[in-house]
């Protein structure tokens, strides 16, 4: 049994897509983040950084394996399985480079921006337009990528997982913003339609 290690954030809801996508059977832990759970000893023995998402998994075999960090858990179940992921080679060089743009530059430019523009009690002009330029270089990147395919990589792969809950979450904000990138949004709303992505856009589930 797999157990994911969340928050209802960007970074946490790429596991729980990749999950529901692969029909994995898993239960969340929501991590209490104002608690600072992420920080206790006992967490930070899955995830030796803190931060989510994580898993932690009980073999069949009575052992036990962990993985931290998105990025490796999209690639270990998508190899582990076998889908998700393109075999042949050219597909799948443009596959973990677009992955590896949605796991090393989208993502913490995002949550940068988020954190100079939003919870800085000082708006630092410097720290806000360094930010937004590299985001707007990442949506012009995927804008452009999109122009002639439904997929970065040609097919749904962990690579679109990997940039879709950032491209939903500033959207969400930033409706407007965003049709100057029209094939970037027909390829969230194509993604935003399916029911695995749906259910993993939803978890943690909140309490009854
Ligand atoms: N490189 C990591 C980044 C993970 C990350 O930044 N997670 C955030 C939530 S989206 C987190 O754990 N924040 C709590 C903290 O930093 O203490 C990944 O891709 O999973």
């Amino acid at each position: 049994m797999i157990t994911l290690y969340t928050h209802a954030t960007p970074n946490g809801q790429k596991a729980s897509i990749l999950l529901e996508e692969l029909g994995l059977p898993y239960r969340c832990h929501a991590l209490d983040l104002v608690e600072r759970e992420n920080l206790s000893s006992e967490y930070r023995r899955v995830s030796p950084i803190g931060k989510l998402p994580a898993i932690l998994e009980q073999r069949p075999d009575g052992g036990t394996r962990r993985l931290f960090g998105s990025g490796a858990i999209l690639q270990f179940y998508a190899e582990e399985t076998g889908r998700l992921i393109p075999v042949d080679r050219n597909p799948r060089a443009e596959m973990l480079s677009w992955l590896a743009l949605g796991i090393s530059d989208l993502g913490p430019t995002a949550l940068d921006m988020f954190r100079f523009s939003v919870r800085a009690p000082e708006k630092l002009t410097y720290a806000i337009d360094l930010f937004k330029g590299e985001l707007i270089r990442c949506y012009q990147a995927l804008e452009e990528q999109l122009a002639d395919i439904d997929y970065l990589a040609g097919s749904y792969t962990i690579a679109d997982i990997a940039c879709f809950p950032f491209i939903a979450a500033a959207r969400m904000v930033r409706e407007s913003f965003f049709q100057r990138y029209p094939h970037l949004q027909a390829w969230h709303d194509r993604i935003a339609a399916r029911p695995a992505v749906q259910r993993g856009m939803a978890m943690p589930a909140q309490p009854a």
